[in-house]
Order: C-alpha cells, then sequence, then structure tokens
C-alpha cells in the first residue's frame, strides 16, 4: 500500500518528501523538477511503541512502516500529454491513495506555472485533468462492454450501466470517490476498474512558517472548498519543515518547532493520516528480542495478522493471545493482564483491533 504526492510542478511535493523520508529527492525552484517517481518507505510514528519499549525493555525496535511516492508536477493538458502526461498519470494510478498538495503560500522568486498564487484554481486544474483520464479509461471500458449489452448479456449491461454513471459524473466535473453505488456495483466494476479519482484523497496545504499552526486565508479557502469532501485538510510548512528536518540534533529540532509552536513536526501528523487514508492499522508483538508494530489491513482477522510476519503464520494459525494496549500499560507487563484475567485467547474469525498486543500459536 502506498500514498502518492500529487499537485502542480514546484508546490513542494519534492520538499515534503524529503521532510518525510530519508530517501532525498531532488527539490528546486523550476517546474519539473521531478521526472522518475522518487519512493521512500516511511517509519510511522507512534508514542505506543515507546510506552512499550519502556515496559518490555527490549534489544531493539521496530515501528510500522508506509510508503510514499513523490512524483512529477501536473499541468493543464497533462491528460491530453502536456507536460510530463500520461506518465505522470500512470505514476498515480499505481498507488493506494492520495496526498494532494497545494500551495498555500506567497513568495515572488518561486515560480507558479500559472503566473500566481491561487490554491483553488489549483485543485481544480488536478481535478480536472484526473478527471478527464479516468473519463477516458470509462469511454475505453464502454466501447468494449457496449456490444455485448446490446446482444442481451445480463452482466454487461449491468456493468454498461455502471459506466455510464460513471460517464456522466466525470463529464460533470464529479471526482469517481464522490458518486454513490451500491456495494454490489462498487466491488463488481467500480473497484476493478482503478480509476485516479476513485482513491481516497487528503489535501496538504503548503504555507508559509507563521501560519505553521492555524492556516491563513489560502487554507481557509481550502476548508471551506472541500467541505463535502469528507477529506482530510493538513496544513503544513514544508520549507521551513524540511530546515528542521535538516538539523541532527533532536533537542535542536524540538527547540525550532517549539518555536513556530509545534510540539512535533507536521510531517509526523502527515504520516499519520496517511497510513490511516490507506485503512492501515497496526497491531504490536512484544518480546524481549524486539518490540514491534506490524501493520494490518482495518479489518483483518487474526490469521491475516499473523500472515504479515510469516505466510506459515497465517496457514497453521491456531490460536492468537491478545492483549489490548491499554490493558497492557495498565497493568505493565504480560504476567500481570494474565494475573488480572484480560489477556483473551481469540480463534480464527478474531478481527484485529488497532493497538492490539498479540502472540500467536501456530503450527507447521
Ligand atoms: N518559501 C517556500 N518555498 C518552498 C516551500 N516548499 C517548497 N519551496 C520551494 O519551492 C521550490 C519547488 O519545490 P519542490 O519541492 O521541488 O517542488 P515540486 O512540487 O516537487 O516540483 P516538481 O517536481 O517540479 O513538480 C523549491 O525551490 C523549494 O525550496 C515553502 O513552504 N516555502
Ligand atoms: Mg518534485
Amino acid at each position: 500500500m502506498k500514498a502518492g504526492i500529487v499537485g502542480l510542478p514546484n508546490v513542494g511535493k519534492s520538499t515534503l518528501f524529503n521532510c518525510l523520508s530519508n530517501a532525498k529527492a531532488q527539490s528546486a525552484n523550476f517546474p519539473f523538477c521531478t521526472i522518475e517517481p522518487n519512493i521512500g518507505v516511511v517509519n510511522v510514528p507512534d508514542a505506543r511503541l515507546q510506552k512499550l519499549e519502556a515496559l518490555v525493555n527490549p534489544e531493539r525496535v521496530l515501528p510500522a512502516t508506509v510508503e510514499i511516492v513523490d512524483i512529477a508536477g501536473l499541468v493543464k493538458g497533462a491528460s491530453k500529454g502536456e507536460g510530463l502526461g500520461n506518465q505522470f498519470l500512470g505514476n498515480i494510478r499505481e498507488t493506494d491513495a492520495i496526498l494532494h498538495v497545494l500551495r498555500c503560500f506567497d513568495n515572488d522568486n518561486i515560480i507558479h506555472v500559472d503566473g500566481n498564487v491561487d490554491p483553488i484554481r489549483d485543485k481544480e486544474t488536478i481535478d480536472m485533468e484526473l478527471q478527464l483520464k479516468d473519463l477516458e479509461t470509462v469511454d475505453k471500458k464502454l466501447d468494449k462492454v457496449k456490444r455485448a449489452a446490446k446482444t442481451g448479456n445480463k452482466e454487461a449491461q449491468k456493468e454498461e450501466a455502471v459506466l455510464l454513471k460513471l460517464k456522466a459524473g466525470l463529464e460533470a466535473g464529479i471526482s469517481v470517490r464522490a458518486l454513490e453505488f451500491s456495494d454490489e456495483d462498487q466491488e463488481e466494476f467500480v473497484k476493478p476498474a482503478q480509476l485516479i479519482t476513485a482513491k481516497p484523497v487528503m489535501y496538504v496545504c503548503n504555507v508559509d512558517e507563521e501560519s505553521a499552526v492555524s492556516g491563513n486565508a489560502y487554507v481557509d479557502l481550502v476548508r471551506e472548498n472541500v467541505k463535502d469532501e469528507n477529506a482530510e485538510v493538513l496544513v503544513l510548512a514544508v520549507g521551513t519543515e524540511a530546515d528542521i528536518t535538516e538539523l541532527d540534533d533532536y533537542e535542536e529540532r524540538q527547540m525550532f518547532l517549539a518555536d513556530i509552536g509545534l510540539d512535533e513536526p507536521g510531517s509526523a501528523k502527515l504520516i499519520r493520516s496517511a497510513y490511516k487514508l490507506l485503512n492501515q492499522q497496526t497491531y504490536f508483538t512484544a518480546g524481549v528480542k524486539e518490540v514491534r508494530a506490524w501493520t494490518v489491513n482495518v479489518g483483518a482477522t487474526g490469521p491475516q495478522a499473523a500472515g504479515v510476519i510469516h505466510t506459515d503464520f497465517e496457514k497453521g494459525f491456531i490460536r492468537a493471545e491478545v492483549i489490548a494496549y491499554e490493558d497492557y500499560v495498565a497493568f505493565g507487563s504480560e504476567a500481570k493482564v494474565k494475573e488480572a484475567g484480560k489477556m483473551r485467547v481469540e480463534g480464527k474469525n478474531y478481527i484485529v483491533k488497532d493497538g492490539d498486543v498479540m502472540h500467536f500459536l501456530f503450527n507447521v
């Protein structure tokens, strides 16, 4: 599962990527600086890991990770091949969620491809290109399915109806994620079409240092504009945070963050949000060798969670011993949790909860 950073050229996408990841992307003050996507595996900050570490005192601690991709900038006409056009759109298609970066800072020295700062226009430019690309995909599918539908094939007729609804929505400038379909149509036709505007999205407003805490007038416009989208809007002083990331010393970084009014980097918040956007959650294993956060889809079962560690664990799954994170911390150790009768034994149909501390029993 990976989240892609999307937006107009020169709005700070690569700078943001560099705040998140140790894999350094090239960032410069000219449009289309990025061509090939930069991929980074980013640790998900989780204070619960430090708590568990303090209790268990393990040899090592491993956080959950999420994959972030920094993608080339998109301009008007991209769906028709302008700018880096189709290549860019292909890169977005391969991601599972979109982090849409909007420039919300004034600075005459930083080139804006459309001449002036206007996050709403920028958002609409990007949305429209993505929608046009989806429209192209839908039209191609329609061409294929039409004939079969005419001959009376019931399945083809159902698909055609869904495609026509997608087409009408996209032509009206509505992203697929905002269109409503029955669960069945969603599973059978919409999901397999892998449309770009069906992917979950969050907006990242790139602001100047002074606006890092409470945003600014541009951010207000963005919030107002997307209020019906049910999407998160995150305010982040990307340039400033990139500078802070460069500092080697933890104390020094905290001092600079405090200076601009933050208790943790906005990028940490962003990573956690991206993780949620990807529908991911964490369970822990806690032993003296290693305390570790593992990633599973929301809704994963016990065996599926075990499978993240090793496929044999999934195949040979017998049962899981589960301690809620809160209980682990409240009682202070696995032994004390057991004593208190708070350790649960769960079977194959158990649905994993975020924060579960788990131990698997299996045979191979
Ligand atoms: N003042 C200011 N400059 C910024 C900020 N974020 C990025 N920049 C600058 O804007 C320029 C473009 O940043 P990049 O991160 O390369 O932009 P990009 O969106 O990756 O651009 P492309 O790869 O060309 O699509 C660089 O010179 C950055 O230093 C910011 O928050 N404030
Ligand atoms: Mg870039």
